[in-house]
């Protein structure tokens, strides 16, 4: 097989002062802590392109050999909703009621959820993120390349743009999730690997008191001795 020959054109890259680099890496640290993950959106509907401009956000996304093995499927109407919500509640109740371990629970517990998922069928978008293990072309599996990280990357891209755009996000992974591919009629190697409602949050929503981690807890730094 002869492989195509590497092409390169020269980088468009940004020099910024170093205070302007500080103020923009504050600016979007403190973007990034507004962002809270909403079990309780409002049935308003999302000004048009909105959520489109975000998915090819998200689609700038760097990924194992440039593959970019994801797919975005948005879903509006009322019937596949319903479908999405019955299937996942199925799922999730099953999970609830039987397969949670002890340990599980008790991590769960501080966000008070359980297998009702009305969010499913009020918040006005869904977004079913599809990972793709390999793709078939012309008949022929062609393998992708570290798609758990390039989707993961992707799905950051995508919270952040929708956070920004002033939407609200729950990153939902009913479990297990099979039953997305079979429903939105998927193909072969291509994997759910998360379920986003999109909206707004219902009036009066509230979320679970809970902190993040300090600088001090989550950076661990190997510096030249001063
Ligand atoms: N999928 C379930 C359970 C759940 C699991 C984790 I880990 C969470 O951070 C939140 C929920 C549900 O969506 O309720």
């Amino acid at each position: 097989m002869t492989e195509p020959a590497a092409r390169f054109q020269p980088l468009q890259f940004t020099r910024l002062r170093p205070e302007e680099m500080l103020a923009r890496a504050e600016a979007m640290r403190d973007e990034l802590r507004g962002r809270r993950s909403v079990r309780a959106f409002s049935d308003e509907p999302i000004p048009e392109g909105v959520v489109e401009a975000c998915v090819e956000a998200a689609g700038l996304a760097p990924s194992g050999a440039n593959r970019q093995p994801w797919t975005f499927v948005l879903v509006s109407d009322a019937k596949t909703k319903r479908a999405i919500r019955e299937a996942a509640e199925r799922e999730e109740r099953e999970l609830y009621e039987r397969r949670i371990t002890p340990e599980w629970r008790e991590a769960l517990a501080p966000l008070g959820t359980n297998w009702e998922k009305p969010f499913l069928e009020r918040a006005p978008v869904l977004c079913v993120l599809f990972r793709h293990s390999f793709d078939v072309e012309e008949g022929r599996k062609r393998t992708n390349y570290y798609t758990q990280e390039s989707v993961g990357i992707a799905l950051g891209f995508f919270l952040a743009a929708l956070h920004r755009a002033g939407l609200a996000t729950l990153t939902h992974t009913p479990s297990p999730m099979g039953f997305l591919a079979e429903l939105l009629g998927r193909p072969k190697g291509e994997k759910p690997y998360v379920l986003l409602p999109i909206g707004f949050p219902e009036e009066g929503c509230e979320v679970p008191s809970i902190e993040k981690k300090s600088l001090d807890e989550i950076l661990v730094r190997f510096s030249p001795r001063a």
